[in-house]
């Protein structure tokens, strides 16, 4: 059993209220966790600040320096933080070591391009010379979600301290095992206390003080869209800007030359890794007519022989994060069989260790309105809905027809459709052939209209946690 206090000035720190970290794999309690709120958040923005004005004159040279270290201890740990981050969110450990391997890189990869954070000088009319700088914000606030606890640590962590900020982390309350863990590691590494602070708790009361703080500089949130707009309201009181990552309902659009052996495996994954919990899960499939029975045909084959189980066990499908998202996914699936054609799954697993835990099988719906809420709206589950089309105009128009504009991927041998399926699609990314890339951490990432604002990864993400200062002199 482990215990996660909160992280404040180098220090736990223990609260009066303590709650439940539950392992969605087994439905047994995995660790107590302290229940900060405003006061322990006061205290962490406030040793933020002062770390902030001790360290703000470190050179580049010294931050890369204990970033590289940083990530050289991820990976030292790599085999502990992977079975923590399985068993917190019920991610198969497979994939929890692909996260490992992946936050590692974000903290090499921000370690090496921070050396290229510059601004420029700029000719002006008259005498004078004027030159613009890239300055940190000091303190920087992170409300993260529980589907990639690591990964979204690593995230917006990496590019802020890059960028000489200081961090006040609030990690969700289903997953704080590690984010805690890195932020003992960056201690370990180098970094001095306060530079980097954990508050846990629950999102109202933590979440909440952490987003109104009138000390933090800047905030970054993935999660729900209800509580983006409440963050983004109160960094709005505050005239702070906002990183914004709130989901989406991405589309697959197969078109009738595309190579299905390369496609189907690809889009089988993009909705059930992390058990379909995922921003840019690939949760609508638009297939030309031609083709679209063999599709269909070919991903239902491939959900109903995925081994579905305890994430220890490294199955194809693990756990949902708990028994509120697994129910929720469960009605909207019920909600969706009398307007579509259920096809495999629409049911709670059962049987042996699946009686324990939170599972989902893997659910494939046909024929689904793209007007109807399982065309429309995130199930955050292994659901996927396939509608039919007749031309690429219409292709274009149902995956541009949602309230989001996350992902969208093209799978084609026609580079002219391609090219202008890349031009119009209404999202932050657009794949060809493809869906995700490699990680992707040097490419930035983010939402068109409902699904967010604000880049994070690559350059235009630590770009981000940086504000310019323009400075001109009379000669
Ligand atoms: O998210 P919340 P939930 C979506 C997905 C899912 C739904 C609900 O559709 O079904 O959200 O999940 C913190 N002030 N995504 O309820 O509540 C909270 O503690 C400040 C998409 O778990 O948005 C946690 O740290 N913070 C997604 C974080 O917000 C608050 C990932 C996310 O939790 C707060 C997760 C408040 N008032 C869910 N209330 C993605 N885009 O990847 C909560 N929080």
């Amino acid at each position: 059993m482990h215990h996660v206090p909160c992280l404040i000035d180098g220090r736990d720190v223990e609260t009066t209220g303590v709650f439940d970290d539950v392992d969605p794999s087994t439905g047994e309690r995995l660790a107590t966790v302290a229940r900060g709120g405003a006061d322990e958040v006061d205290a962490a923005v406030g040793a933020a600040r002062e770390a902030f004005a001790r360290t703000r004159r470190r050179g580049p040279e010294w931050r890369s320096g204990v970033m590289s270290t940083l990530a050289d201890l991820i990976r030292r740990d790599g085999e502990r933080l992977a079975e923590l981050e399985c068993r917190d969110v019920g991610k198969p450990l497979g994939q929890a070591r692909n996260d490992v391997a992946v936050t590692a890189r974000y903290f090499d990869y921000y370690a090496g391009v921070l050396h290229a954070l510059h601004g420029e000088t700029i000719p002006q009319p008259g005498g004078s010379v004027a030159w613009t700088t890239r300055e940190p914000f000091g303190v920087t606030g992170h409300v993260t979600p529980w589907n990639y606890p690591l990964q979204m640590t690593a995230r917006t962590l990496a590019p802020s301290l890059a960028a000489g900020n200081c961090a006040v982390l609030k990690p969700a309350e289903d997953t704080p095992l590690t984010a805690l863990a890195i932020a003992r590691l960056a201690l370990e590494a180098g970094f001095e206390p306060g530079m980097v602070n954990v508050v846990n708790g629950f999102g109202h009361e933590a979440g909440a003080a952490l987003s109104a703080h009138p000390g933090v500089g800047h905030l970054s949130f993935t999660g729900s869209r209800p509580v983006g707009t409440l963050i983004a309201k109160a960094a709005a009181d505050n005239v702070v800007p906002v990183v914004l990552e709130l989901g989406g309902k991405s589309p697959n659009l197969v078109f009738a030359d595309a190579d299905l052996d390369l496609a189907v495996p690809k889009i089988v994954t993009a909705i059930t890794q992390n058990a379909g919990q995922t921003c840019s899960a690939g949760s609508r499939v638009l297939v030309h007519r031609s083709i679209h029975d063999e599709l269909v045909r070919r991903v239902a084959e491939a959900f109903e022989a995925m081994r579905i189980g305890p994430a220890m066990g490294d199955p194809d499908l693990g756990a949902i994060i708990n028994a509120k998202q697994r129910d929720q996914i469960h009605e909207k699936v019920a909600a969706a069989t009398s307007g579509a054609r259920l096809v495999t799954g629409g049911e709670i697993p059962t049987g042996g260790d699946l009686d324990r835990g939170f599972y989902y099988r893997p659910t494939l719906f046909d024929q689904v309105d793209p007007a109807s809420p399982i065309g429309q709206q995130e199930a955050f589950g292994p659901v996927l809905a396939v509608t039919a089309f007749d031309t690429d105009d219409e292709a274009l128009a149902l995956a541009n027809g949602t309230e989001y504009g996350l992902v969208a991927a093209v799978w084609t041998r026609d580079l002219t459709r391609a090219h202008r399926m890349a031009q119009d699609l209404v999202a932050g990314q657009v794949f060809v052939n493809t869906y995700g890339a490699a990680g992707g951490i040097e490419l930035p990432f983010g939402g068109w209209k409902g699904s967010g604002y604000g880049r994070e990864k690559g350059f235009e993400g630590m770009l981000g946690y940086t504000q310019t200062k323009t400075v001109a002199i009379g000669l």
